[in-house]
């Protein structure tokens, strides 16, 4: 039975803001602030905890371990030796944001018939060019099964692919063939395009997808320079319905006749500037929002709580559930800790379509398990952070102390002993 599971990232212990994200606004404005590492965590797995109770399947992906030694040594330094940027791009907990983990094609979209998976290589930014090793690790273990999946390794530098937080799939249903869109960007006014067609078109290739079924579009100059450093800021997808603002993208007519064709029952749900700019839009993080199929078959839309907080965005999201749209329901949720460093509901998790029978279950999420996991949290992670302590050595040991914990706990000691 195919089914999508969502996989969330579990907030790393080193959780802080050191503002190594340019063109990432919240990033930016945050730098320096003390982050509270515990609390973040805890609020992911709250919004696990209630997606599993509204009956949706829930996984998640371990944080990775930080400081990165390993890094640091192919740089030929140590923790105790590296500056203090270097440094702090070792300790960044940014493998939370599980939706840049990788690329994934479902069963039903590929020619192989197997679930295809690509690890990002986000060699943008150098705080998150080092978790592909581990994220391989990870999605290597639990995505194990041949007969079901293919992991592939990242493609190669210097094509920026920065995972599914640029990827779109539409379909009648999730285990029905798809049409898979790579949003790419050109030029982003004074910040980086973070993905490139490059990088998109070769993911396309190496998961078999079938050309007439497969859309590139490029990702509008504007929104990047807006601060939609991803275009899961602009825009979200599930099953047939898009949700997605006007200046999302530059060939924007282009696109949607393009979707028409391809998928006739499409629902294209846009919100026009003159209702909400796309400042707006980026800033209460509305289309970062969790587009997800509840067990009724309706659709929902898991928002932050800074989308309830916009006046001018609410409204709008109330009149869209009230009316006869195709979305029925909202639900919020405050993820304050991930929101201050730019990433929303929909940055935290990685979407899989496939039968939960075939992952391993050391990934998938039950009451208890979050229960556990929600526990040693509170026992191990730290209570702030602020930047200056990313020097301080015992902040160094209870991050390593605190994963080796988690890996445990979840009998997953195998990658607390590999090397990176
Ligand atoms: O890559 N923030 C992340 C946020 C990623 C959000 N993901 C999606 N849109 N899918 C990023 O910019 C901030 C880290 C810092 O500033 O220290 C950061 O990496």
């Amino acid at each position: 039975m195919l089914t999508e599971i969502n996989f969330d990232g579990i907030v790393g212990p080193s959780h802080n803001y050191a503002g190594l994200s340019l063109g990432n606004l919240a990033s930016t404005r945050n730098f320096g602030k003390v982050s509270a590492p515990r609390a973040a965590a805890l609020q992911g797995l709250a919004k696990m905890r209630a997606n599993l109770d509204r009956g949706l399947v829930q996984g998640f992906f371990l944080p990775q371990r930080r400081p990165d030694t390993d890094w640091l040594g192919q740089l030929g330094m140590t923790v105790e030796n590296a500056d203090p940027r270097l440094r702090a791009n070792a300790m960044s907990a940014s493998s939370m944001w599980a939706a840049n983990a990788a690329t994934v094609s479902p069963a039903p979209d590929t020619a192989d018939g197997r679930c295809h998976l690509t690890v990002a290589n986000l060699v943008t930014m150098p705080h998150r060019s080092h978790e592909w090793r581990e994220a391989l690790a990870q999605l290597r273990i639990a995505f194990a099964d041949p007969e079901h999946f293919v992991v592939h390794a990242p493609v190669p530098p210097p094509f920026g692919d920065e995972g599914a937080a640029n990827h779109m799939r539409l379909c009648a249903s999730h285990d029905a063939p798809g049409i898979e869109v790579f949003v790419y960007g050109e030029a982003g006014g004074p910040y980086p395009a973070r993905q490139h067609r490059e990088a998109s078109a070769a993911v396309a290739r190496l998961h078999g997808l079938d050309p007439e079924r497969t859309i590139l579009a490029q990702q509008s100059e504007e929104a990047i320079a807006a601060g939609a450093f991803h275009n899961d800021v602009v825009a979200v997808a599930n099953e047939r319905i898009l949700f997605t603002h006007e200046h999302a993208y530059t060939r924007r007519d282009w696109l949607y006749a393009e979707l028409r064709e391809k998928l006739p029952e499409i629902e294209i749900v846009e919100i026009p500037a003159s209702e909400v700019s796309l400042f707006d839009a980026i800033q209460s993080y509305l289309f970062n929002a969790q587009l997800v199929t509840l067990p009724s078959g309706e659709a929902a839309l898991i928002l932050p709580t800074e989308a309830q907080e916009s006046p001018t965005v609410w409204r709008w999201l109330e009149k869209l559930v009230s009316g006869n749209g195709p979305i029925r329901h909202l639900f919020i949720h405050d993820l304050r800790e991930s929101m201050a460093n730019g990433g929303g509901p929909a940055c935290l998790r990685l979407r899989v379509v496939a039968d939960p029978a075939t992952v391993d279950p050391r990934f998938l999420a039950t009451t208890d398990k979050l229960d556990r996991i929600e526990a040693l949290v509170n026992r191990m992670w730290p209570d702030r952070i602020a930047v200056e302590d990313l020097s301080d050595p015992a902040i160094w040991k209870q991050c390593l102390a605190a994963r080796s914990a988690l890996c445990a706990t979840l009998g997953l000691e195998e990658l607390d002993r590999e090397r990176f």
